[in-house]
């Protein structure tokens, strides 16, 4: 009885935009904390799931209460859902550039698949808690009257075969989308300049922001902007689903919408203003990561037995789940090597820099994340890798091994798609530097070439991205070398690229047992926020593991001693030349 008034009082909160954060309705039905030697130890026999609904697969972590991963899981998109035609993901319009999207019904089947698989493999009853991770800025439209099918789930029957009317967009603008400069512009010049835009919500008017993105939608297609009744992110889309009603947007993942004002973590309305009308009712309310969305629905605990009691902890992006997943600290720097690849950490005072993205620090109450951001990650370097290394990571790591550091002065920028940093379209640009010694750039030149031997382009591609990385965080004032960098996502677990971020980076390097931190840090904040929940006030997070981390699986190791430091030193040299070249192609070919 108290469970169905809390169900329902969720669902109203959450349908009228009230607000609901973790202690708005507080009581204890769970298992109880204990507290032992400065840390909350979690009740034996729970478990906390971790999603990540990600670009190409929706992955799955599970956490014991040692937080120890019991079991992982992923549904891969062009795999397992064939049916619906994407390649890694998602539809690339070839009539419109830079227009990329994904279906949203193909996220609620790959949920459905996903729910399936691990009802085979655990027992549901014993997760307490629930969070996810999801690709950063994609965004979903409700179309009108569609949270009565959302809250009034048949558990008979498959999610996919009740929501395939629920939207009225059927293909969702994801981040890798770059088909809104000119709404970007406009945005800018409505708030008072790209530095301005910067200050409020955190980023400069990127393409792949919701704001954009919504604005487009509202010049272009006005009639589906009225029909719509909700947007959510990917990240709140999914928890929407889980709590049969629909989810706040968290206040980190809502920074990356060029909406929300950063220091006071609520929607600006200069930023809505400038974006489209009556937007604030569609978007709903923000809510904190740590905040409870709601419990789950009825729908999963009577298709797949979730305890009925089971919370839903807001969902957040994969960036900021990773971040939480790496127990990152002030000073810390993380490489997340994935189909992006992203360079993050986090700062009392970030500096305004308009190659930066802001986002509140998703692990506390105060704080920032700064991060930055390259749509050429894994899927330019499996291109150079087909290209250049007969599609084989083995001949793509020889041909690391035989070419020495610094390539002889060979420099390349691969942009197989839009490039978001620096903002370049697609295209190859390679350079010799003539006359480079390695102790300073007087008399050096750098000469065009069309390509290089096959050896020197892998090279040329990896240390490109990582000399990239290094100028632009050097740029943002943030520590160089950090106290401990970590790196992680797919390309963490290959040893000659981890050898070339030790010696372009000078510092040793760590990496953690499993690549995918996203639904890990996500299985964390279900843990986080069902204690903040527990408590009945935000608790921080490292309560959780704070010494006993290295008995869990959220321990980083050294994986690489720091490179030498006159090595380093020459390729700060390398770096400055490559920094002047990109600044030269922005100003030739870019975006902007
Ligand atoms: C972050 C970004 C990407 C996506 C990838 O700003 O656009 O890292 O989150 O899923």
């Amino acid at each position: 009885m108290v469970q169905r008034f809390l169900q329902v009082m969720f669902s109203l909160f959450s349908t009228y935009n009230l607000e609901l954060t973790a202690a708005a309705v507080y009581v204890k039905v769970l298992p109880f904390l204990t507290m032992e030697e400065g840390h909350y130890s979690l009740p034996e026999a729970t478990l906390f799931l971790g999603f990540d609904c990600s670009t190409q697969s929706l992955k799955a972590s599970v956490l014991d209460a040692n937080l120890v991963i019991v079991a992982t899981e992923f549904v891969r998109f062009d795999i397992d859902l064939p049916h619906y035609k994407t390649e890694g993901g998602v539809y690339r319009d070839p009539l419109i550039n830079g227009r990329i999207v994904s279906p949203p019904l193909m996220w609620v089947e790959a949920l459905d698949v996903m729910l399936e698989r691990l009802s085979k493999r655990l027992n549901l009853a014993k997760i307490v808690s629930i969070s996810g991770s999801a690709q950063q800025h994609g965004s979903v439209y409700w179309k009108n009257g569609s949270f009565r099918i959302l809250s009034s789930l048949n558990p008979d029957m498959r999610l996919v075969d009740q929501l395939g009317e629920a939207f009225s967009l059927n293909e969702s603008p994801i981040w890798m989308d770059s088909s809104t400069t000119e709404q970007c512009r406009k945005i800018e010049e409505a708030v008072g300049g790209a530095l301005e835009l910067h200050c409020l919500t955190g980023s400069r008017a990127h393409e792949r922001y919701v704001g954009p993105q919504v604005r487009k939608i509202y010049e272009k297609h006005r009639e589906i902007y009225h029909n719509t009744e909700r947007i959510s992110l990917v990240s709140s889309f999914m928890g929407s689903l889980l709590i049969g009603a629909y989810a706040c947007i968290d206040e980190t993942d809502g920074a990356g919408m060029n909406l929300m004002d950063i220091k006071k973590r609520k929607w600006s309305n200069v930023a809505l203003e400038a974006t489209a009308p009556y937007l604030e009712q569609k978007l709903g309310k923000l809510a904190p990561a740590y905040a409870v969305s709601g419990y789950i629905a009825p729908y999963f605990a009577n298709r797949f037995h979730f305890n009925k009691n089971c919370l839903i902890i807001q969902w957040s992006g994969d960036n900021p789940n990773s971040l939480a997943g790496l127990t990152l600290e002030t000073g810390d720097l993380s490489i997340s090597l994935g189909t992006s690849d992203t360079v993050f950490g986090i700062t009392d005072e970030p500096q305004p820099c308009l190659e930066s993205h802001v986002f509140p620090n998703p692990v506390d109450t105060k704080g920032f994340m700064v991060m930055l951001v390259y749509k050429n990650g894994s899927l330019t370097r499996e291109d150079v890798r087909n290209r250049y290394a007969d599609g084989s990571w083995e001949i793509f790591n020889k041909h690391l091994r035989q070419t020495p550091p610094l390539n002889d002065g060979k420099l390349g920028f691969y942009y197989k798609e839009h490039e978001i940093l620096p903002p370049l379209p697609v295209g190859f640009h390679r350079y010799i530097l003539k006359n480079f010694t390695g102790h300073s750039l007087d008399g050096v030149i750098e000469q065009e070439v069309d390509e290089f031997d096959a050896p020197s382009e892998v090279r040329a591609l990896i240390e490109g991205q990582l000399l990239s990385m290094r100028a632009h965080v050097e740029r943002l004032g943030m520590l160089l070398p950090p106290k401990r960098l970590v790196v992680t996502g797919g390309a963490s677990s290959n040893e000659c690229i981890l050898a070339a971020v030790a010696s372009i980076f000078g510092c040793d390097v760590h990496t953690v047992p499993r690549p995918d931190s996203a639904p890990l840090g996500a299985a964390l904040r279900a843990a986080h926020g069902w204690m903040c929940y527990e408590k009945g006030s935000f608790v921080p997070l490292g309560m959780l593991y704070d010494g006993k981390l290295e008995k869990t699986s959220l321990c980083s190791k050294l994986s690489v001693n720091a490179g030498d430091p006159i090595l380093a030193a020459k390729y700060a040299l390398v770096m400055r030349k490559r920094i002047e070249i990109e600044d030269r192609l922005v100003r030739e070919l870019g975006r902007l």
